[in-house]
């Protein structure tokens, strides 16, 4: 985000103004820190009055100024505004609504106890278009519709901008229905904490439609944020493809004549690559999303300090995705939690399942005769298990749609549940023979010129980048490439 005063000034002034209005604690602060794609902005609490005076944001698309933002304080006390304004009226009789709000905002003195109000008000009237918050939690009161009453006074487009929706549907339901008394029809759901940039694209189209005369530039700042988000997503797809393929590909050789400490330090060098490769990962997704420590805190991500809370390889991890814990306790005492033993181009894993290595039929040691042959003779390789690499793709996942639904208030604990729980059928589709061809190619490990263009591999990189992505039309569209 650039700060308005690159701006030059007369640009500022010919900008669409857009002033965020509503009762105290209702989350305006949030909305445009959220739009303005900033953890910087004002000053968020919880408790009223946090913010107390007009603040201005500037919004670009690229290094165009787009539009202006402006902060105002929370309404705290509509039944005395109202008194106020009628007391007004009353001695002007021959006043428009508009020019009383004018009146009021002129002989109200500072330190008056309706000081914050004037401040809105003076701001109302300065600005084209209004976002008008609401937590749709509270029940409609009377103090909220004289509120809105004031407000429709300044003969200004007032777009209510319904917050707090997730699990509120019936409050929003009856909200709904009372600002159609007002003749306020054109709302929008956006939640600061499930923020998606489709909310946010609506709203622009609805200023778009409200102010006809700022159309082009609300296009080019649509158009901009949908070619940033698209890149954003992408590339923290790539990231993430690109830890999965390390991991899954990689394997660091035992002996199976050597003693139980030569392997044993094996294995802690095969977990030490992995929690390094998973930690500069998340590192890379956070920075790419811009989140901060803050951020991680206020939406709950299990990471502190930031490294992940639970160790890829604690017992716990399993269970906390819905994984068998029974067949990798199994595996697990043959060698480590979390490793398997490679013999030849097949896991331990893979090759029980195809009774491999009970190796009765003909069959089966013709096809897999030379992995056997190798493991007799001793040539094995600890890889990273299967049920690892499912962690390690869930946990991805999770992170990724967070980082893209992000919001910078705080996340209610019951979300984060249901996103952990609903995660774990998310594994791509073909998942194992993903892995599979993964891990018999453990050149690809690293990044090459003959890797990047080996036309399995491409495939490989773009079913992961599609699945991760999910059914995003315009991710996919980029993907394609
Ligand atoms: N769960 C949840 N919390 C939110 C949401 N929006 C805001 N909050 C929280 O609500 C509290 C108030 O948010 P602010 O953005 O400071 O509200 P405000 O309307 O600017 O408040 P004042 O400046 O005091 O009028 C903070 O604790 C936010 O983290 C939301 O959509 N969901
Ligand atoms: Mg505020």
């Amino acid at each position: 985000m650039k700060v308005a005063n690159e701006a030059s000034l007369q640009d500022i002034y010919s900008l669409l103004n857009i002033a965020v209005v509503g009762h105290t604690n209702t989350g305006k602060t949030s909305l445009i820190r959220t739009m303005l794609r900033s953890t910087q902005f004002g000053k968020i609490e919880d408790g009223a009055g946090t913010t107390r005076h007009v603040e201005r944001a500037t919004i670009f698309a690229g290094n165009e100024a787009i539009l202006n933002l402006h902060d105002t304080p929370g309404i705290e006390d509509s039944h005395a505004l109202s008194r106020q304004l009628k007391s007004i009226s009353s001695q002007h009789k021959s006043l428009s609504a508009a020019e009383i709000l004018e009146k009021f905002i002129s002989t109200t003195p500072i330190d008056d106890p309706l000081e914050q109000e004037a401040k809105v008000i003076r701001q109302v009237l300065r600005s084209d278009v209004l976002l008008y918050v609401i937590d749709v939690r509270e029940p409609v009161l009377e103090k909220y519709l004289i509120e809105i009453e004031i407000l429709s006074k300044a003969m200004k487009p007032i777009i209510p901008i319904f917050n707090f929706i997730a699990e509120h549907t019936e409050e929003l339901a009856i909200w709904r229905k009372k600002l159609a008394a007002f003749n306020i029809h054109a709302s929008l759901e956006f939640d600061t904490v499930a923020f998606s940039f489709e909310a946010e694209k609506r709203l622009y189209q609805k200023i778009q439609s409200l102010v006809e005369l700022h159309y082009d530039r609300l296009q080019k700042l649509i158009n901009h944020r949908a070619k940033v988000w698209d890149q954003l997503c992408l590339s923290a797809a790539k990231r993430i493809v690109d830890l999965i393929v390390s991991i899954a590909c990689y394997r660091e050789s035992k002996c199976s004549q050597s003693n139980s400490t030569v392997n044993l330090a094996a294995a802690q060098k095969l977990k030490d690559f992995v929690r390094k490769a998973e930690q500069s990962c998340l590192g890379d997704l956070l920075a790419i999303f811009n989140f901060s420590e803050k951020d991680i805190a206020l939406q709950k991500i299990p990471v502190s300090n930031g490294r992940w809370q639970l160790d890829i390889f604690a017992p716990g991890v399993l269970k906390s995705y819905g994984l068998d814990v029974g067949s990798a306790a199994l595996k697990g005492a043959a060698a480590g939690a979390g490793i398997d033993l490679m013999v030849g181009g097949l896991s331990l894993g893979a090759a029980s399942a195809l009774g491999a290595i009970a190796g009765t039929g003909w069959s089966t040691f013709k096809r897999y005769g030379k992995e056997i042959k190798a493991k007799i003779q001793g040539t094995q390789w600890l890889c990273v298990d299967e049920n690892t690499l499912q962690i390690l793709y869930l946990r991805q996942y999770q992170l990724l749609a967070k980082l893209m639904h992000r919001g910078h208030a705080a996340y209610r604990a019951d979300q984060i549940d249901t996103a952990a729980t609903s995660a774990s059928g998310k594994l791509p589709h073909n998942w194992p023979d993903i892995i599979s061809i993964l891990q018999q190619n453990p050149a690809w490990y690293k990044p090459s010129t003959s890797r990047n263009q080996n036309p399995q591999y491409h495939d490989i990189e773009s079913k992961l980048i599609k699945a991760l992505l999910g059914n995003d039309q315009n991710h996919l569209e980029s993907v394609k490439m």
